[in-house]
């Protein structure tokens, strides 16, 4: 599938970057479907942790729904980080809720990077069932928490060489 195929970030190796004890990172969790939620961060915070950086640099902010994950990030962005993560999983049920909640979410994190000095990696599922959420949060199609941090140790990298250009 597409997933496997063009993922730069699949694998569960630490990312091998130097100074990776120097990003400070935040990572906002949605606690709408928390079972997904909780596996996609613990996916993040391994590979961060196999990757260099303490456990004291990451700081957790939860929020309710995956739709406050707009409002979590822009305050997220306000501290002392080079990146934030947004960790949410949004499943279709039977009402158009779904589709409203991924494009704001989508949108809404989109207008924080471009507006933003911080960067944010969206890690969010959208899934029409929990079964495809299950496969990608530490199933058979791996952890897109996994994923979500080696983007973000890679931008939080970009930064640091762009800025001393
Ligand atoms: C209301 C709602 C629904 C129906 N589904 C989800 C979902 O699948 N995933 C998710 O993260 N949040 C969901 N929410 C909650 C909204 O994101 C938001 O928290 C509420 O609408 C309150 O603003």
């Amino acid at each position: 599938m597409a997933t496997d195929l063009q993922s730069p970030f699949k694998q569960s190796v630490p990312i091998d970057l130097p100074n990776t004890d120097k990003i400070h990172i935040a990572i906002v969790v949605s606690k709408w479907n928390a079972s997904i939620t909780e596996n996609l961060y613990n996916g993040a915070i391994k590979t961060l942790s196999e990757s260099g950086i303490p456990h004291s640099n990451i700081t957790r902010y939860n929020v309710p729904g995956s739709f406050e994950l707009i409002y979590g990030c822009k305050i997220a962005q306000l501290k002392r980080v080079q990146v934030v993560i947004a960790i949410g999983s949004v499943i279709r049920g039977e009402t158009p809720h779904f589709h409203y909640i991924c494009q704001a979410v989508s949108l809404g994190i989109k207008d924080l990077n471009v507006l933003g000095k911080v960067p944010i990696i969206f890690c969010v599922l959208t899934d029409d069932t929990i079964k495809q959420a299950k496969e990608r949060s530490g199933g058979k199609l791996g952890n897109k928490g996994i994923e979500a941090a080696r983007a973000a140790i890679e931008i939080a990298q970009f930064n640091d060489i762009a800025q001393k250009k």
